[in-house]
């Protein structure tokens, strides 16, 4: 889908949403606070595609880097076929698999969230759910359930989990729709026979429903992130509501996002939070609670070939950017098919993990504030501080100005070295005399004091 596009949905959407949040009950609010508070979390991409690693028959996938899609788009335009791609399973022994060091990880990076994707596009469970087979625990020789051992790591290092569950896609299941081939990009694209309504509803009750409880049943989740991108007539409103009340009738406290349904008119009421399209920053601040997902490279599963690693200060904005606008950040680890993380994650999850030990202060439960959008960086307000994530450090002045902030403060300090800095006021703001040695060469934060 095309920037532009995603940009005039989401301004059209703003209004909308606004509302939406205007009309929560103070009960819906309440659920949601923890993940506004949050701000970081982590995303985890694993299955059975972890195995091939976006590299079939030697041959790297075909039509983009989502690895996670490998199914349908290895062996391009073809895909793999169904019972090839099922042998994957048998391959599926990640022995280095330890669900401490994974949320010691996202804890140590800042994050204080997980989710993961309990079931992807192709069908296969990361626990043993009781209505397939196709899961880990009996079709794999790995044999343990991936979601019990990191729900109980998570309540170790109080981590809030959550889980991702392809609701609509399921290639693995009769009935589960198909990719909406042909796609406007391409002509080339295989057309995929869609299930017929009955098929899709038999693969509703049998399939998509009864897993939906048993994750909420055997892992008190805090949130879901289900995943839709384009109408689908196998999924019209009433499936969607019935999915929500299915998740609202097991738990009052699981949150559900707003992918669950695609350009639902009113779906921002019935959700908790939003989710912004894939690496889609938004431009300015949203009132109802919302989250960008967002990938270290260009892929979500682990891609042997992608070496597109974003670099920390990146991640670092992405981060700032979305929590000075009351957003969220997930960012995204494809772990490897031994389990371990790929070291361009492990190495970038600690840089942002001993930033985060500073400068997190501002960044967890910041608040909405006036002058938030700054040309060398962003602002975030906790009480009557002021937090300043300078990002642009400029080159040929000694000086920052904060624009439109009128209010002379009681002081300014570099946070990380508690560095006093001088300030005056100005035409249409505040000047702040910057120090000497820039602190970090990423984004360096200063604390203004509006006492
Ligand atoms: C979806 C999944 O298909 C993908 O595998 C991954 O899990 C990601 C987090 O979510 O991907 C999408 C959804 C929407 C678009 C592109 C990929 N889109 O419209 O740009």
């Amino acid at each position: 889908m095309g920037k532009k596009f995603i940009h005039i949905i989401l301004s059209c959407a703003f209004m909308a949403i606004s509302q939406g949040n205007a009309q929560k009950s103070a009960e819906d609010k309440a659920r949601v606070k923890w993940f506004e508070e949050a701000r970081f979390g982590m995303f985890i991409h694993f299955g059975l595609y972890s195995v091939p690693s976006g590299v079939y028959n030697g041959e790297v996938m075909g039509r983009n880097w989502y690895a996670e899609w490998i199914r349908m788009q290895g062996n391009w335009p073809n895909g793999i076929p169904d019972e090839e791609y099922r042998k994957f399973a048998r391959q599926f022994n990640p022995e280095k698999f330890n669900a401490d060091e994974w949320i010691r990880m996202a804890s140590e990076a800042g994050m204080k969230y997980f989710l993961i994707t309990a079931k992807h596009h192709d069908g296969f469970a990361l626990w043993p759910t009781k209505v397939s087979k196709y899961n880990v625990v009996d079709a794999t020789p790995f044999n343990r359930d991936i979601l019990g051992e990191l729900a109980i790591a998570c309540k170790k290092y109080d981590i809030k989990l959550g889980f991702y569950y392809s609701h609509w896609q399921d290639w693995g299941h009769k009935g589960g729709a198909l990719p909406p081939w042909p796609s406007k990009e391409l002509g080339t694209e295989p057309k995929m026979p869609q299930p017929t309504a009955e098929e899709f509803d038999q693969y509703w009750r049998t399939i998509c429903l009864p897993q939906v409880a048993e994750l909420i049943e055997n892992y008190d989740p805090w949130f879901f992130w289900f995943d839709t991108w384009e109408r689908s007539e196998l999924l019209p409103y009433e499936k969607v509501d019935e999915l929500i009340a299915h998740v609202r009738g097991l738990s009052d406290k699981v949150l559900i996002g707003s992918r669950i349904a695609f350009e639902y008119p009113g779906i921002e009421e019935r959700v908790d939070y939003l989710s912004m399209m894939d690496n889609t920053f938004p431009d300015g601040y949203i009132e109802q609670p919302w989250e960008t997902s967002g990938t270290f490279n260009r892929s979500w599963g682990y891609h042997l070939k992608d070496f597109g690693w974003k670099p920390t200060k990146e991640l670092l904005r992405n981060l700032v950017a979305n929590a000075s606008r009351n957003g969220n950040y997930q960012l995204n680890v494809g772990p490897k098919p031994d389990g371990t993380f790929p070291l361009p994650s492990i190495k970038r999850l600690k840089e942002i993990g001993a930033w985060m030990d500073i400068n997190g202060e501002g960044i967890y439960g910041a608040e909405p504030n006036p002058v938030a959008e700054q040309d060398w960086g962003y602002i975030t307000q906790k009480g009557k501080k002021l937090y300043l994530f300078v990002f642009d450090w400029p080159i040929l002045s000694d000086r920052i100005v904060v624009k439109k902030l009128n209010t002379t403060p009681s002081g300014i300090t570099v946070l990380e070295t508690s560095e006093n800095l001088n300030y005056e006021r100005i035409e249409g703001g505040l000047g702040i005399q910057l120090p000497e040695f820039q602190p970090d060469q990423n984004c360096t934060v200063f604390i203004v004091d509006l006492e």
